[in-house]
């Protein structure tokens, strides 16, 4: 082989090194990409806990189809009523007794038995 025909041999594998290289770290920047969008979409599940007639938390910043369950750790049942509409959510719930609902809309509640318990569930816009 002469001189040149090798040193041509050697700036091809250079380049195709090269062009691996940038395939890969393309390809790397797109599959991040579509990671970091479907994290953004992923729905989650929130436990409110109802104890000492409160509700723990008692406002929660949520996405439209997250999943909200109640759990009652109170010797006496309560409830859970949409306070705008007084649209009952949940039967009476005994102690241990959960309920689990999908929030589609903001939502201000209250326990039904004991109105002075409050809770909110606030609605973050999925970018
Ligand atoms: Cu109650």
């Amino acid at each position: 082989m002469s001189f040149v025909n090798e040193h041509h041999a050697i700036i091809k594998t250079i380049n195709f090194k090269i062009l691996f290289w940038m395939v890969s770290g393309l390809l790397y920047l797109i599959v991040q990409n579509v990671e970091s969008a479907e994290n953004s979409f992923k729905l989650t599940q929130h436990n409110v806990e109802i104890s000492g007639f409160a509700f723990v938390p008692k406002k929660l910043e949520v996405k439209p189809g997250d999943t909200i369950t109640w759990v009652n750790k109170d010797i006496v049942p309560h409830n859970i009523v949409e306070s705008i509409d007084q649209s009952v959510i949940s039967p009476d719930l005994a102690t241990g007794e959960t309920y689990t609902f999908v929030v589609k809309k903001p939502m201000v509640y209250h326990c039904g038995l004991h109105p002075s318990m409050k809770g909110k569930l606030s609605l973050t816009l999925v970018p």
